[in-house]
Order: structure tokens, then C-alpha cells, then sequence
């Protein structure tokens, strides 16, 4: 059986983070076995999550964990996919992780109210005559991350211009298809699902936020999703689950 370690639900999302979702997502698509674990952070090999233990074999990252399962266990998630449909989809996905993702982290972490009403959270296991450090070096290290990956050199309105263009996209791109590379699911609704969730989260408010809530067919996207991947949820991002 698949170990799948993650957060765990939060914020009216199967997990805060877009990665452990897609690795979900993935795993459910593949049809295999797995259970989540929620106490692999401090193990995690790359010292993030999420990764996967598959009979004794570590792998750390969602897109090597989509590899892993693809080889190991004969799935291919984009088939029927033309090699250059493949191609668009690996570049929206990348999109999402490398560029969408830094804007929805600078709009969780580093805008004071939405940390209040969220990512503190994480911080309630450490003792509280500490907890106001180690909520500071935290939050400093995710700007100083920030920082060196380039979003965070931008002015608020830029982060939210660029993110603002990125959501458009996706929403453009889906258009009227029932999933993002036509009828059927593919590999890449795993990572469109988790970030387009995650920028719909009713828990921020952020002009990521704002952006997606103009797009219906991203709102209709996630409970379509929902609906087949998470019925238990009944809805995703306050998305209600509906085929
Ligand atoms: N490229 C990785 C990204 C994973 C990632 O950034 N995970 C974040 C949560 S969204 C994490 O564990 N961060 C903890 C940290 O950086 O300390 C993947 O695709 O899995």
C-alpha cells in the first residue's frame, strides 16, 4: 500500500498545499490503494511535501511521484493526448507550480490578515511563550524565498497582475471543456484542480481570489471535480461537488 504523506484537509481544501492535492488526485486517478499520513514533515527527503512511500521506495515531489506511478504502475494519465497536447498541458502545469504558486504563497503567508485566518494555524503544536519567534522565522524565510524566486521583488499590484493573467489563462483554456484537456480527466486536472481551488479559497481574500470568481466555468471546474474525486467533501473550496 502507498503512503501518502500530507498536511491534512484545511481551509475547505482536500490539503492547503496544491502539491499534496495534485499527488492525491493523482493517486486517485491511478485507481491504487494508498493511505495519507500527516506526520511526514519532519522526515519529508526534500524537506517539503508531498512525497510517497511505495513498497520501501521514497519519492519526494509531485511530479516525480506522477512519474513514479506512471512507470512503476503502468498508468499514463495524458492518454489520448497528442504529443503536443502533452506539451501544453505540461506548460500550464508548470505555470500553476512555478508562478501561480508563488503569488497564492505571498498572499497566504506573507498578507497579515490572511495569515491570521490561516497559515497560523500550523503553528499551534509550538509552545506558546515561543511561538511568536518561530512564527517570525518562518514567515521571514518564506519572504526571503520569496524573494529569490523574483515574485517577491514585485509591488502587491504586479503579484496580483501577474497571478490575474495566469487565472485568465486557465479559465480561457478550459473554456467550455468539462476538463482541462477535453472530456475526460487527465493528468494535468490533478495540478488545475489544486491551484484553481486554491486560488478560489474562500478563507483569503486576495485578488487572486477576485480574479477566479469572475471565471464560472472555473467555479463549475472544481465542484465537477469534487464530485469525482472528493464526493465525501461534497465540495471543494465552497465549490459544491455537482457532476
Ligand atoms: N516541487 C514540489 C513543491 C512542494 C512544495 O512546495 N511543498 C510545500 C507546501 S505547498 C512545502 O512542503 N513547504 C514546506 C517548506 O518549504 O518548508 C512538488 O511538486 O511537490
Amino acid at each position: 500500500m502507498i503512503t501518502l504523506y500530507t498536511f491534512g484537509p484545511g481551509f475547505g481544501l482536500p490539503d492547503p498545499s496544491p502539491f499534496v492535492t495534485k499527488a492525491e488526485v493523482l493517486l486517485k486517478m491511478a485507481g491504487l490503494p494508498y493511505r495519507a499520513d500527516r506526520s511526514g514533515f519532519g522526515k519529508a527527503p526534500k524537506g517539503k511535501l508531498p512525497y510517497i512511500v511505495d513498497d520501501g521506495e521514497r519519492i519526494a515531489d509531485s511530479t516525480f511521484i506522477r512519474w513514479h506511478l506512471e512507470k512503476k504502475h503502468g498508468v499514463d494519465f495524458d492518454r489520448g493526448l497528442s504529443a503536443g497536447d502533452r506539451a501544453v498541458a505540461w506548460a500550464f502545469e508548470k505555470m500553476a507550480e512555478d508562478h501561480l504558486y508563488w503569488a497564492l504563497l505571498d498572499a497566504r503567508w506573507l498578507d497579515d490578515a490572511n495569515f491570521a485566518k490561516g497559515p497560523t494555524a500550523f503553528f499551534q503544536k509550538v509552545p506558546a511563550p515561543v511561538r511568536p519567534i518561530v512564527v517570525g522565522l518562518v514567515r521571514r524565510q518564506v519572504r526571503k524565498a520569496a524573494r529569490a524566486h523574483g515574485i517577491g521583488r514585485h509591488s502587491a499590484a504586479e503579484i496580483a497582475a501577474l497571478a490575474t493573467r495566469s487565472i485568465d489563462a486557465i479559465a480561457d483554456y478550459l473554456g467550455s471543456k468539462s476538463y482541462f484537456m477535453g472530456g475526460e480527466p487527465t493528468g494535468t486536472d490533478a495540478t488545475m484542480l489544486a491551484f484553481v481551488a486554491g486560488a478560489l479559497c474562500p478563507v483569503f481574500d486576495t485578488p487572486i481570489r477576485t480574479a477566479a470568481e469572475r471565471h464560472d466555468n472555473l467555479k463549475r471546474y472544481v465542484g465537477r471535480m469534487a464530485a469525482r474525486y472528493y464526493p465525501d467533501l461534497g465540495e471543494i473550496a465552497g465549490c459544491k461537488a455537482a457532476a
